[in-house]
């Protein structure tokens, strides 16, 4: 097999993936992480016209580029032990129309449009951010059997008010995207447009997507809102109903910090 040389996004897609399945936010093949190469890497063998593979929608901004993506029925526990046999590097073609497998696990995951659709919009509004993840953490995808629960608005303001740093790292909430068919590309469409605004989406009763300029980055994210989940679950099941920081002092750590600019109530 065709071997590749990216020791340091190898590094943090074992660590990552070590992680995901200590927490237990991976089970089984649950979830998938993919990493944006830099800028065109010349070193890439160019893509055969015959190993071209017609993408659904174009992706113009990775025309050129290279992605790493985790394989079908990887798994975690798998990858944290041992990440290379488990990754794949792709490359979009120079239209941007179509892509081809260049090394390692040839059998993408099932979210490669999704990936790719959003590293398309990335690297057009946010282009430090070369990581994507997907994962299943049991707290998060709870919070979408909650009525009313069910868009970005009530979300954000009711888990997000009850710790104190939660709203400071996540300034402009999460996104969310209503139930789609795993791995489709309305899931990938929708989840790119709203990465434009957020860092962090919620699939509804799936599981949550997360971007940051390392893998490590958006575990990071994740943990965050993860935390603030946590707590959300901890008040319910003392019956308590959460009574939350309020808007006014939100408002005075974003400020005391220069983000209040990116918090919309
Ligand atoms: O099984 O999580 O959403 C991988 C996935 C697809
Ligand atoms: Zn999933």
């Amino acid at each position: 097999m065709t071997k590749f040389s990216y020791a340091e996004q190898l590094d943090d897609f074992k660590s990552t993936a070590y992680w995901l399945s200590k927490r237990g936010w991976s089970e089984a093949a649950g979830g998938n992480m993919s990493i944006r190469l830099d800028a065109q890497n010349t070193t890439l063998a160019k893509l055969h016209e015959d190993d071209h593979i017609k993408l659904p929608v174009a992706v113009p901004y990775l025309a050129g580029k290279a992605v790493l993506l985790t394989g079908s029925g990887t798994r975690a526990r798998e990858i944290g032990m041992n990440a290379e046999p488990h990754i794949g590097l792709y490359k979009i073609s120079d239209d941007g129309r179509h892509y081809g497998w260049i090394a390692g696990n040839h059998n993408p995951s099932m979210e490669l449009p999704a990936h790719f659709a959003i590293h398309n919009a990335l690297e057009q509004h946010r282009p430090e951010d070369k990581a994507i993840l997907h994962t299943h953490p049991a707290s998060l995808i709870a919070l979408c059997h909650v009525p009313g629960f069910d868009n970005s608005k009530t979300i954000s303001d009711k888990i997000l008010s009850l710790q104190s740093e939660a709203r400071l790292i996540l300034p402009e909430g999460i996104g969310f995207v209503e139930h789609e068919l795993p791995g489709s590309l309305e899931l990938g469409l929708k989840s790119a447009e709203a990465l434009v605004r957020h860092h962090l989406v919620l699939w509804q009763y799936h599981g949550l997507l997360a971007t940051g300029e390392t893998l490590a980055g958006a575990f990071d994210k994740l943990e965050v809102f993860e935390k603030s989940a946590g707590v959300y679950w901890k008040l319910r099941a003392a019956g308590i109903d959460p009574v939350d920081i309020g808007k006014a002092e939100i408002k005075e750590v974003l400020t005391a910090f220069g983000r209040l600019d990116r918090y919309s109530s």
